[in-house]
């Protein structure tokens, strides 16, 4: 099978990170493509910047689609225009919060996120709602670390994640971890050895769960909210963006 796994801002190096980690966690016989948006913001931090690289990304959905994708991974953990691309292409799309969360439902009867900045944490909140996971998500914590310092080994990043983990044990009493960021791939399993606990990273639960869904030939519904867009016109800079029904 062929999937795209797709990181909606416009950093090359995070989208390589998140390559490097799909590809290690597929099945024989399953070819990843990765690719990230040209126009739109180098990192997404809170509803500003989510808003402006969801154009980027249905394009680079469309173009993966085009080339016969038959799944798509949305590598980053807002989940960024997941229900817009459900409805632009039949294949199965998951955001990398969705697929860790769901996995963690099914290692622990509680979890915590650690995310990066402190705007991060409402929308991640409202996911967990949306979800359906409130019950078992025990807080959404920041580590105030900002997105683009996950590339680089010397900001001090990994540690601040790493002390905010422990936190997350200790006072939330959480049983697992959720990773909540697309840059924190390469944490997972240093941070599960170190607290012998269960700690999930999206990218890769994403790719298992995608590769499930295409083996079994489901696709995504498209019965009202998921529905192909209708065909209508679209003024100005989006005039090429116009769905054609
Ligand atoms: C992510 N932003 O996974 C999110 C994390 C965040 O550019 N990739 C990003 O802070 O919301």
């Amino acid at each position: 099978m062929k999937l795209l796994l797709v990181n909606p801002n416009t950093t090359a190096s995070m989208t390589e990170k998140a390559a490097i980690a799909a590809r290690s966690v597929a099945s024989p016989g399953t070819e990843i493509l990765a690719s990230n948006p040209s126009d739109g913001p180098v990192s997404i931090e809170g509803y500003y910047d989510e808003v402006f690289s969801i154009p980027g990304l249905l394009e680079e959905i469309r173009k993966g689609a085009e080339v016969g994708c038959q799944g798509t991974i949305i590598a980053c953990f807002d989940d960024t225009g997941l229900d817009a691309a459900r409805c632009q292409v039949a294949g199965p799309v998951l955001g990398i919060c969705e697929a860790a969360v769901h996995m963690a439902s099914m290692l622990a009867n509680s979890f915590s996120i650690v995310t990066t900045l402190n705007r991060s944490v409402p929308a991640l909140e409202g996911l967990v709602l949306k979800y359906g996971m409130e019950r078992l998500c025990q807080r959404v914590r920041a580590s105030e670390v900002p997105v683009l310092d996950l590339e680089d080994e010397n900001s001090g990043g990994r540690k601040k994640i790493r002390d905010e983990v422990a936190l997350a044990l200790s006072a939330d009493r959480s049983e697992a971890i959720v990773l909540g960021c697309a840059g924190m791939v390469d944490l997972a399993r240093d941070l599960s050895q170190e607290f012998q606990v269960p700690v999930i990273d999206g990218v890769t639960s994403a790719v298992k769960l995608v590769e499930g869904l295409v083996a079994l030939g489901l696709q995504t519904s498209k019965r009202n909210g998921y529905a192909f867009p209708r065909a209508k016109t679209y003024l100005g800079r989006f005039q090429s963006d116009q769905p054609c029904g």
